[in-house]
C-alpha cells in the first residue's frame, strides 16, 4: 500500500506557497500557475508510474523531459482552493518517453487539465535547467503593484530593472542579474511560451507586461522571494511615484557600492 501523493512534501508546500500567494492579492480567481520538476523519489513512494490515468495535450514536444515528472497546477482553479483540495486543483504528470504526450498519473480529478501556459512553463523549466541543475520552481502570478508598474513604466529591461533597484536597497541583492519583460501579448498561446523561455536563458524573473509576473527557482520558497522582492519594489515605486518630493532613490553610486560589498556581477550597461 502506498501513501497518499496528496500527503506528500510536494504537495503539502504547494499548498502552503498557493495560500500564502492568495493572501497577498497575487492570485485572484484562478489567475496564475505552478509548477514543479520532481525528482523520482519525490514520486515514487507514492505513485504507480504504469498506471496512467489519462494523456493530456502537449502543443511543443520536450523531448529533454522524456520520463520526468511534473506537478502543475490545473486551468481554471482558484487559488484559494489549491491547499483544501489538491487532488482536484493539481495534477502530477510524466512526459512520455518520446517527449510528445503527458501523462495524467494523479489529480485533477474532476476531469481537468493542467494550466493553460503549460507551454511557459515547460520552456521555463528547460531553459533555467540548462543554467542550474539544481532548478526546480515556475511560479506565475498577478501581483497588483508589479502589474501597475507596467501601466506606467516603460519597458525596457535595463530601465525597468534599475527603476526596482532604486526602489529598496536589497532589490539589487535579490536579484542582481535584472528582470527579463516581455511588451503585452496574448497570454497561454505557445508564441508567448516560447518568448519566454527565451528571457529565461538570461533571467529568474520575467515580467508580462499589463499582466503579472513568472519566477523562477531551486525551491518554492526561492521563487516566493524573488516574486515578493520584485513585488516590493514595485509596491514602493507606486507610492512614490507621483510624489513631488521624491528623492533620486538609491543612485548608481550607491547601488555600485552594494554590488561591491555584496560581491554582485553586474552585467554591462546597467549601472553605467
Ligand atoms: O489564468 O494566469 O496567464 C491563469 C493565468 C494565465
Ligand atoms: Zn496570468
Amino acid at each position: 500500500m502506498k501513501f497518499d501523493f496528496k500527503d506528500s512534501p510536494v504537495i503539502r508546500e504547494l499548498g502552503a506557497s498557493a495560500d500564502n500567494m492568495y493572501r497577498l492579492g497575487w492570485n485572484e480567481r484562478n489567475g496564475g500557475n505552478i509548477s514543479i520538476l520532481l525528482d523520482d523519489e519525490d514520486v515514487l513512494p507514492y505513485i504507480d508510474p504504469t498506471k496512467i490515468i489519462r494523456d493530456l495535450p502537449l502543443a511543443v514536444e520536450f523531448p529533454q523531459f522524456a520520463g520526468r515528472y511534473f506537478v502543475a497546477t490545473g486551468t481554471g482553479k482558484y487559488f484559494k482552493n489549491i491547499s483544501r483540495n489538491p487532488e482536484n486543483c493539481v495534477g502530477l504528470i510524466r512526459i512520455s518517453d518520446d517527449g510528445k504526450r503527458s501523462h495524467l498519473l494523479w489529480g485533477f480529478s474532476d476531469g481537468g487539465c493542467y494550466t493553460s501556459e503549460i507551454v511557459m512553463h515547460l520552456g521555463a523549466h528547460k531553459e533555467r535547467l540548462a543554467q542550474n541543475p539544481d532548478h526546480r520552481v515556475v511560479m506565475h502570478a498577478h501581483p497588483t503593484n508589479t502589474i501597475s508598474m507596467t501601466h506606467i513604466h516603460k519597458w525596457d529591461e535595463i530601465e525597468f530593472t534599475r527603476t526596482l533597484w532604486q526602489m529598496c536597497t536589497e532589490c539589487i541583492v535579490i536579484f542582481p542579474e535584472g528582470v527579463g519583460v516581455l511588451p503585452w501579448m496574448v497570454s497561454s498561446s505557445p508564441e508567448i511560451g516560447l518568448a519566454s523561455a527565451e528571457k529565461f536563458r538570461e533571467y529568474r524573473i520575467l515580467i508580462w507586461a499589463l499582466h503579472g509576473c513568472t519566477v523562477t527557482g531551486t525551491s518554492l520558497d526561492e521563487a516566493f522571494g524573488l516574486m515578493e522582492t520584485v513585488e516590493k519594489g514595485a509596491d514602493i515605486f507606486i507610492r512614490i511615484a507621483k510624489n513631488p518630493n521624491r528623492s533620486t532613490g538609491i543612485d548608481s553610486n550607491m547601488l555600485k557600492q552594494v554590488a561591491q560589498a555584496f560581491n554582485l556581477t553586474i552585467k554591462k550597461g546597467y549601472l553605467d
